[in-house]
């Protein structure tokens, strides 16, 4: 049953590629939807803009998001993504909004306040976070009066499949703190299920079949409190040559899922 999902997502790839491609903001005055991504210190963030930028364009793409191959790569600045369209200058109307990890401790990583004001619009792009204190009012990279481009749409918090058994009370607190007081649409994605699940690093057709996974995410939904229903699986692509469908596909399911939800928000607030 569930390999028939997989099967039927995957046959379906070009089909949600196209729905991707065909998305256009329903509103006319809104130009772009905005999704801004925080989650576990190296937990795949950037590769995961990355990976989406490569499902976009067919072949790894190799942006300067993630230094291949040689490990992890903090994002100390808030940056904004955009995915290119076709011809040069011209881009998908949605842009992935980078920061900089939770951790386990409360004196590094990012503060959690910096999230609520990045997804208020407050921060811009260039701010270098300082775990001990949140963005000013008064530094240059405050932005006073967000439009509706400047604010968030989605919220997407990434975990790695292997830190969520390991998600120390701090971290979970904090992921909740943000899911509280975020009144936007929010997913979870859960990244490196290669390296956590034997069966899934064998095969990525496995994802939908893989007990261990479905148990982790389970686990992943109790603590934080995000339904099943919100939670996606996902393989980056972090040292591969070429793209490949199932990678593709479950990327896509949640690119999709995001847009969906930023689209219906969207058209529910009056702005
Ligand atoms: N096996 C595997 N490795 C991954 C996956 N996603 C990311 N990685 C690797 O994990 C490391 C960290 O990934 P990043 O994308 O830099 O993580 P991040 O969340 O942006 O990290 P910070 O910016 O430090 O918070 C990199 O070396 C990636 O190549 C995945 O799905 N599978
Ligand atoms: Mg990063």
């Amino acid at each position: 049953m569930l390999s028939e999902v997989f099967s039927l997502l995957n046959r379906h790839k070009d089909r949600e590629l196209q729905y991707v491609r065909d998305y256009k903001p329903h509103r006319d005055d809104v130009q772009h939807l905005r999704v801004l991504l925080y989650g576990s210190a190296g937990g795949g963030k950037s590769s995961f803009i990355s990976s989406v930028d490569s499902v976009l364009q067919g072949r790894i793409t190799g942006r300067a998001l993630v230094e291949a191959n040689s490990g992890p790569c903090p994002s100390r600045t808030y940056k904004t993504y955009k995915f290119q369209k076709g011809r040069p200058g011209n881009f998908y109307p949605f842009v992935f909004s980078d920061t900089l990890g939770l951790e386990m401790r409360e004196d590094s990583g990012v503060h959690p306040e910096d999230i609520i004001l990045a997804m208020k619009g407050h921060m811009r792009d260039g701010y270098r976070f300082n775990p001990a204190s949140k963005l000013s009012g008064n530094s240059q990279y405050y932005n006073a009066e967000p439009t509706l481009h400047d604010k968030v749409h989605v919220l997407v918090c990434v975990v790695p499949a292997v830190h969520t058994s390991f998600l120390s009370l701090d971290n979970v607190k904090k992921i909740k703190d943000i899911r509280g007081m975020a009144r936007i649409p929010q997913l979870a994605i859960i990244t490196n299920i290669d390296s956590a699940c034997k069966e899934i690093q064998e095969d990525l057709k496995n994802v939908y079949l893989s007990k261990n996974l479905k148990e982790t995410m389970e686990r992943f939904s109790q603590l934080v409190g995000i339904p099943m229903s919100r939670i996606f699986p996902v393989k980056n692509y972090h040292e591969e040559i070429d793209v490949n469908d199932d990678a593709d596909s479950l990327i896509l399911s949640v690119l999709r899922r995001i847009i969906d939800f930023g689209e219906d928000f969207i058209n529910m607030e009056s702005h």
